[in-house]
């Protein structure tokens, strides 16, 4: 069986990790299967210049003990997700994985309508501590929340299987408690209100990827890191069977066409021409009756009702 192509979005601001994410996701389930080192799954890059740019920021971590610089980027991560089958190592899905920069994300933007209009899922970070702590950071937050609806909106209408991991970054620079928990919940209510009264599938997830130094190397600490891009891949591949190659786009062209075949007029008229049969039919069924003409000829009457005559 072929494996299927997700596409996916990455929306968020510049700086508010989502290189640190990805390069901390293949990181955690790097390396290929072995019986010493069993995994339930992981990401293979074919694509050598994504692979030789990880490599890069993998290195970099290691020699400086700090974060990569913002120059080494990822922008088309292409990536199989890998598992152990009964006879070998099998491909569950592939994907694409579309980085935007900040300011691109607009939805009046025709390129970002266009990545959107493509995807099936959609990975939105949020910087925890500026969630909490940064009062500059209200109006980026109210511009992505926007963003995010509006994706939310067109999948509602076009009722499509579409998933939101809502990534909630750098969640090792804030306290850990119940107070912070709250806070964070309280700041992002503006949005989970919004996502649940369009029935949106979504899920937060706290992500924390600390460099850790440890006998003279340092690592991403990158446990857990994965997590929403496996619970995005999972809800994908959990309807897929139910909708094949259906994204946003192939959904808005059915709708388009549809439109075009019948405009919005011909559609009206179409649909009182039938009421108005239907209302017709019913008058002279019962002008029929009136008349007599569906009364049984004495032929018809059933036999337990007939005359018997000696
Ligand atoms: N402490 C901490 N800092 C992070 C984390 N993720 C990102 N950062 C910081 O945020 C900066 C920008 O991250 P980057 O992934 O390049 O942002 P991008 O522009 O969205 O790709 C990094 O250089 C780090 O300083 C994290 O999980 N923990
Ligand atoms: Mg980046």
């Amino acid at each position: 069986m072929v494996a299927k192509t997700f596409n996916l979005l990455s929306i968020g601001e510049r700086g508010v990790g989502k290189t640190v994410f990805l390069a901390g996701s293949y990181t955690e389930l790097q390396g290929e299967y072995s019986s010493e080192h069993p995994k339930a799954a992981w990401f293979d890059c074919q694509d050598q210049e994504v692979r030789s740019n990880i490599e890069k920021i993998l290195f970099h971590v290691q020699n400086t003990g700090l974060y990569p610089p913002a120059t080494i980027k990822i922008t088309n991560f292409n990536f199989d997700l890998k598992y152990q089958g009964w006879w070998g190592v099998k491909t569950r899905c592939k994907f694409r994985w579309w980085d935007i920069p900040g300011e691109a994300c607009h939805i009046r933007n025709p390129d970002f309508q266009e990545l959107v209009l493509k995807s099936q899922g959609c990975c939105v970070f949020i910087s925890a501590p500026g969630l909490i702590h940064d009062r500059e950071y209200a109006q980026t937050l109210a511009d992505l929340f926007d963003q995010v609806v509006a994706i939310a909106s067109l999948v509602n209408q076009q009722r499509l299987n579409y998933s939101f991991a809502i990534v909630l970054t750098k969640c090792d620079l804030l306290e850990s408690g119940t107070v912070t928990q709250l806070q964070i919940e309280q700041n992002l209510q503006p949005l989970i209100t919004r996502l649940d009264a369009l029935k949106a599938s979504y899920q937060k997830f706290y992500s924390a990827i600390p460099v850790v130094s440890m006998q003279g190397t340092s690592t991403l600490n990158a446990r857990g890191a994965a997590d929403p891009l496996l619970w995005l891949l999972a809800q994908l591949n959990k309807h897929h069977h139910f909708q094949p190659n259906h994204n946003l786009a192939t959904g808005l062209a059915q709708t388009a066409l549809t439109q075009q075949m019948f405009p919005s007029n011909l559609r009206k008229s179409v649909a009182l021409l039938a009421i108005a049969s239907i209302s017709l039919l019913g008058v002279a069924i019962a002008l029929l009756f009136s008349l007599g003409l569906f009364t049984m000829t004495p032929d018809q009457v059933p036999v337990n009702e007939q005359k018997i005559h000696f």
